[in-house]
C-alpha cells in the first residue's frame, strides 16, 4: 500500500516538563517520544515519509488571531522556564515553552501539508502533528494545544468543497467545535468521553449542535467511562452515517489514540486490534481522507496502535 506520512522531528524542540493537575505538579504526558515511536514504525516500511512546507503566516490568520499567533510567538522565545498559565490560556496544562511556537508552527504545516498533498490527488495522508490541536480554539490554548491542526487543514480543504471532521480522540474537540459552531460548510462529529466526568468538562453534550446556519452541523456523541469495542463502534457507525448524509467532498479525521485501553489519562476499553477496525469502517466513506494526530499516551503502544488504524483505513484502498 502507498501512503504518505508528513512528518518533521522539529516537534523536539517542545518538551513541557509538568502540568498542574489537581492542586500539584505532575510530569508532562505530551512528551517527544510519543511522536518519535509513531514514525519509528513506519521507517522502513512502504509509506513515504515526507516533510512538510512551512505554512505562511496568512494561511495561520484564518484560524487563529493574530494577537494570538503573536503572543504565542514572544512569549515562547522569550522565556527560559516553562510557564504554565496566560491570559490565552484556558487550563494549566499547557505550558508555554521555550520550543512552543516553533514545534506548534511546525505541526501546523504538517497538517496544512497534508491537506495540500489530498488537494493534489492523494487519498489518504497521515499527519503526524506535535503537539496536537483540537483544543485549541481561535484565541485561546489549552489541553496540549496552541494551533488547531485539525482545523487549518479543514479550513484549507474548505476552499474546494464541503469538509467533514470526524474527532475520535478520547476528549472532546472544544477548539474544533468552537471554531466551526455557526459554519454548514464544515460538519463537526465528535466522539469522546462523557464531559460531565473528563476533560474539557464544559463542553460536549449532546445538546450542543451549532448556532446560526450552523444547526445541525456540529454532532456529540459522548460515551461512558470503560466504554468497550462493541458499543463503540455503534456510535460510531451512528457518527459516520451522519457524515454519509452530509455527503462532504473531504474527511479531516481528528486522531487520538488515548481511546485505547492501556493509555494513562484515558478510561475506555479499546483494544490494538479494535483500531483497525475503527480504520476499516471509516474507509467504508470512501472519501479522500487526511488523518490528523491528536493525543494518545501509552508512548509504547502508539506506534502499532497507529498501524493498525491506518491499516484500517487503507482497505478500500489496497
Ligand atoms: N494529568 C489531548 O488529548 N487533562 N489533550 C490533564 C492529566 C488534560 C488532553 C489531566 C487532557 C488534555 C489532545
Ligand atoms: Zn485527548
Amino acid at each position: 500500500m502507498s501512503l504518505k506520512i508528513v512528518y518533521s522531528p522539529i516537534h523536539k524542540t517542545h518538551y513541557p516538563e509538568r502540568e498542574f493537575f489537581k492542586g500539584e505538579f505532575v510530569k508532562h504526558v505530551e512528551v517527544p517520544e510519543r511522536a518519535q515511536n509513531i514514525v519509528k514504525i513506519f521507517k522502513g516500511s512502504s509509506f513515504e515519509i515526507v516533510e512538510p512546507k512551512l505554512i505562511s503566516l496568512s494561511d495561520l490568520y484564518i484560524t487563529h488571531d493574530k494577537s494570538y499567533v503573536e503572543f504565542i510567538r514572544k512569549a515562547s522565545f522569550s522565556t527560559t522556564r516553562e510557564f504554565l498559565s496566560n491570559k490565552y490560556s484556558f487550563d494549566t496544562y499547557t505550558p508555554i515553552t521555550r520550543g512552543c511556537f516553533t514545534a506548534s508552527l511546525v505541526s501546523a504545516s504538517v497538517a496544512k501539508h497534508g491537506s495540500d498533498l489530498v488537494i493534489s490527488g492523494e487519498k489518504l495522508v497521515y499527519s503526524l502533528c506535535r503537539p496536537p490541536g483540537h483544543h485549541a480554539s481561535r484565541n485561546k490554548m489549552g489541553g496540549y494545544c496552541y494551533f488547531n491542526n485539525a482545523a487549518i487543514a479543514a479550513n484549507n480543504f474548505s476552499n474546494h468543497g464541503k469538509v467533514a471532521i470526524l474527532d475520535i480522540d478520547f476528549h472532546h474537540g472544544n477548539g474544533t467545535q468552537e471554531i466551526f459552531y455557526e459554519r454548514n460548510d464544515v460538519l463537526y462529529v465528535s466522539i469522546h468521553a462523557d464531559p460531565t466526568h473528563y476533560f474539557p468538562y464544559s463542553s460536549g453534550f449532546r445538546t450542543e449542535r451549532g448556532i446560526g446556519k450552523g444547526l445541525g452541523y456540529n454532532l456529540n456523541f459522548p460515551l461512558a467511562k470503560g466504554t468497550n469495542a462493541s458499543t463503540y463502534i455503534l456510535e460510531l457507525k451512528k457518527g459516520l452515517m451522519e457524515i454519509k448524509k452530509y455527503k462532504p467532498e473531504f474527511l479531516v479525521v481528528s486522531a487520538g489514540f488515548d481511546t485505547y485501553l492501556k493509555d494513562p489519562i484515558g478510561g475506555f476499553d479499546l483494544s490494538i486490534n479494535c483500531f483497525q477496525e475503527i480504520g476499516m469502517q471509516i474507509s467504508m466513506l470512501n472519501l479522500p481522507t487526511l488523518v490528523v494526530q491528536e493525543g494518545g499516551y501509552c508512548v509504547q503502544d502508539l506506534g502499532i496502535v497507529c498501524q493498525n488504524i491506518l491499516r484500517g483505513l487503507n482497505t478500500l484502498r489496497g
